[in-house]
């Protein structure tokens, strides 16, 4: 190991050259909450107590490594080993078909004592909680959902969408910490249909419905998940980029947000090209922060361009605060602890270089009309010493330095994942 501490001293010499308190940059940091996903852990099987809990709604988890979570307390003790390695402020991020109920209580009948058991939990690691309701990996999903024609299967979703948001305000009462509820549906068709605007109206009303009935809920907030296709669903979703911005400028309420997921786009649109224009209408945004490899695939969250360049617009929009920050992806390929820990620290790292940049002395330039100036303070900072940094955040928090966590996963999967058989 060589010594973390003479990196740091380094490191922040060269950021005292351009004004900047890396210090107190970390603290911005660790205290940014990011919201872990738990659907890695179990490749989106949940703990529903059913025959079939095979995944559907257009996303799939491709791998067959071995070791997953078959129950609660597996995916909670894999989760906490994942976060001994992940650095900062998190939050569990729970979906609605990991309910333990102790036998089969379908979505239209779950209620808060079903997720006694990740409350306790979340309660007693001093997490906040967040949650989604699952409108896939049901029979009454296959045609539609809060979109569906059939008006039987519309209301069971809606009475889903309502459940869910009184388990958000059940999980605000119990951790202290506001609920982010996540609102996606799978809707679509795989073939552009002739009435277009039908299914839209649906998925309005059933959306103003579950509102309606939840508006007296408490310490929640919710983001709506738009994307532009899915597996089945290539040439048509219901809830569209389009549709999903319409609803949430038009509801005009500050719990009602958009979710942008960067995997729900077409391969050349970029999540972090429309912060901006979000942030001009609404005060906050729930993020899923993804990889898309030529589809949503859902590969574990790289420290790339446009994850970096996420973090760089929030920093410089001044909207870190402002921004729920969530994870989502599935590869079932690798281990999925080292998933979970790769794609994190990524995600953290990312906001770590993003933060440690002379953002008001760039502004200025700009201001200025210093343009060659701009590219150069831009281009600068890709390169600058941000992984000292890092490493010495991640000895302060404990979170293991460089690659040591690798080891100790390796060794956990040894003696408690392979012996999942
Ligand atoms: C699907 C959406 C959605 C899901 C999770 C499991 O494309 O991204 O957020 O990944 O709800
Ligand atoms: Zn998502």
């Amino acid at each position: 190991m060589y010594d973390v501490k003479k990196g740091y001293e380094v490191a922040k010499e060269f950021y005292a050259q351009y004004g900047i308190d890396v210090d107190k940059v970390i603290e911005t940091v660790n205290s940014t909450p990011i919201s872990m996903h738990c659907w890695q852990g179990d490749d989106v099987a949940g703990c529903e107590h059913k025959e079939d809990n095979s995944l559907t709604g257009g996303i799939q988890a491709t791998g067959n490594y071995p070791g997953k979570a078959r129950n609660g307390e597996e995916l909670r003790a894999d989760i906490e080993k994942a976060m001994q390695y992940i650095p900062g402020e998190l939050k569990l991020n729970l979906h609605a078909n990991y309910q333990e109920a102790d036998s089969f209580v379908d979505r239209n009948e779950i209620e808060p004592k079903h997720f006694e058991k990740w409350v306790n939990w979340a309660v007693e690691k001093g997490i906040g909680l967040d949650f989604n309701p699952t409108y896939f990996s049901h029979p009454k999903s296959s045609n539609g959902t809060l979109s569906a024609a059939d008006e039987d299967v519309r209301r069971f979703w809606i009475e889903h969408g309502i459940r869910c948001r009184k388990i958000g305000q059940y999980f605000y009462e119990k951790t202290g910490k506001p609920c982010v509820i996540n609102h996606w549906t799978p809707d679509g068709d795989k073939e552009v249909p002739v009435d277009t605007i039908g299914p839209r109206l649906r998925l309005k009303d059933s959306y103003d419905k579950i509102f309606e009935a939840t508006k007296d809920v408490k310490g929640v907030i919710d983001g709506i998940e738009s994307k532009v296709f899915g597996i089945g669903a290539e040439s048509f979703t219901a809830g569209s980029h389009e549709f999903c911005m319409g609803y949430v400028m038009k509801a005009n309420k500050d719990h009602i947000i958009m979710t942008l997921d960067t995997g729900h786009y077409h391969p050349t649109e970029v999540v972090s090209a429309k912060l901006a224009s979000i942030f001009t209408f609404s005060k906050s945004v729930l993020l899923h922060v993804s990889r898309p490899i030529r589809w949503d695939s859902d590969h574990v969250v790289s420290f790339d361009d446009e994850t970096r360049a996420i973090m760089e617009e929030l920093v410089r929009l001044d909207k870190l605060k402002d921004t729920y920050i969530a994870t989502d992806f599935f590869d079932a390929s690798i281990n999925r602890i080292a998933a979970w820990v790769i794609g994190l620290r990524n995600t953290r790292k990312a906001m770590l270089a993003a933060a440690l940049q002379p953002v008001d002395k760039m502004k200025e330039l700009e201001a200025a009309g210093d343009v060659s100036a701009r590219l150069a303070y831009k281009e600068e900072f890709k390169a600058a010493p941000f992984s000292l940094v890092w490493d010495y955040y991640c000895h302060r928090e404990n979170a293991g330095v460089g690659l040591s966590w690798l080891e100790e996963v390796k060794a956990y999967e040894k003696e408690v994942m392979l012996k999942r058989v």
